[in-house]
């Protein structure tokens, strides 16, 4: 292997081997989707989700929409990642000082461990969308955080751990409505308070069509040999509305504003019926990865089409050769 993943091994964690007739570098699992319509009794959908290994199994903060139509979080837990069971309510918040604290709407959660403390980001609204910021060491009792920029942005995604002694974050400013634009930006903070130094990463567009209206990062980057490994999503729009596929880039690993490799083409883009028919047709659109340091392995968990929540899988060596050789030109 010339390409590895610097973190923890992850024995337990989902996998299936590439089909035989399959050549694609991200293979969907077979017994897609893991979550269907009216999973649990308060979400008539549960999809783009985060997972995370917790103790010698998975926990989760999970995109909820209730049957009102409001997107809530609710967390869930797992042995394999793939079977989960969720808590009936949606995450009850409490603010720093312990008093009670709630979000009218929350979704597209991303999650991840830093020195022991699991942090969430979501899409909050803060009088239009905003990054969400919140903690919790148990997956019981969820501690919100100031929310770290202004509005309006979306899908705020931390590095898992300090980069030149600070924490950084991606994310993409955006509108109040289902923004027909939208690039890539990083900013710092020495204590996830205040953030600054904001600078842009990467723009929509490039060589790829399917990424020509707007590009939003995906799961939490995943650190490697070869630099930062993240997915992103990638959107176009067309006659019957955008269509979100996922591509992959890699960020220096000393200065993630830079660009390494950035992928042409997609890696993943709606074909199964489960991402091509539902609440919003047309949508892969990836919010966690879970990763085995020790064998390359890499599952992705997706949303399709806004209903269902899937998981493909990949491996990080090929991966890293395939986006390096699959590269947009610049
Ligand atoms: C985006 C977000 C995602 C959703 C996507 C497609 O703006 O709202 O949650 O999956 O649109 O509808």
């Amino acid at each position: 292997m010339s390409h590895k993943i610097i973190g923890n091994a992850l024995p337990n964690i989902p996998w299936e081997d590439r089909p035989g007739d399959c050549q694609d570098v991200v293979w969907r699992y077979s017994a897609n989707p893991i979550l269907g319509w009216n999973p649990i009794p308060k979400a008539a959908r549960i999809y783009n989700s985060a997972v995370v290994p917790f103790g010698d199994a998975f926990a989760g903060v999970f995109r909820a929409d209730q049957k009102n139509g409001r997107a809530t979080l609710f967390s869930g837990a797992s042995k394999d990642a793939l079977n989960w069971n969720f808590d009936p309510d949606p995450i009850q918040w409490v603010d720093e000082a312990g008093n009670p604290d709630s979000t009218s709407y929350a979704y597209d959660p991303r999650l991840l461990k830093i020195d022991g403390i699991y942090y969430i980001n979501w899409c909050d609204d803060m009088n239009g969308p905003s990054i969400g910021m919140g903690t919790t060491r148990d997956f019981k009792t969820f501690t919100r955080l100031s929310n770290p920029l202004m509005p309006y942005n979306r899908n705020g995604v931390l590095f898992p751990r300090k980069v030149n002694g600070k924490y950084l974050l991606l994310s993409r400013p955006s509108d109040t409505g289902h923004t027909p634009f939208g690039d890539i930006f990083i900013s710092e903070s020495p204590d996830l308070v205040h953030w600054g130094r904001h600078k842009h990463v990467m723009s929509k567009g490039g060589q790829g069509w399917w990424q020509g209206t707007k590009i939003g990062s995906g799961p939490v980057p995943i650190e490697t040999t070869a630099g930062w490994l993240m997915f992103y999503h990638g959107v176009v729009g067309t006659r019957n509305g955008f269509v979100y596929s996922f591509g992959a880039v890699i960020l220096d690993i000393n200065d993630p504003s830079k660009v390494l490799f950035r992928t042409r083409d997609y890696l993943l883009t709606p074909e199964k019926s489960y991402e091509t028919i539902g609440f919003v047709p047309n949508v892969a659109f990836p919010c966690a990865n879970l990763y085995d340091a020790e064998t390359g392995r890499i599952a992705i968990y997706y949303g399709a089409a806004d209903t269902y929540t899937a998981v493909a899988f990949t491996e990080v060596d090929e991966l890293i050769d395939y986006i390096k050789t699959n590269s947009e030109v610049f």
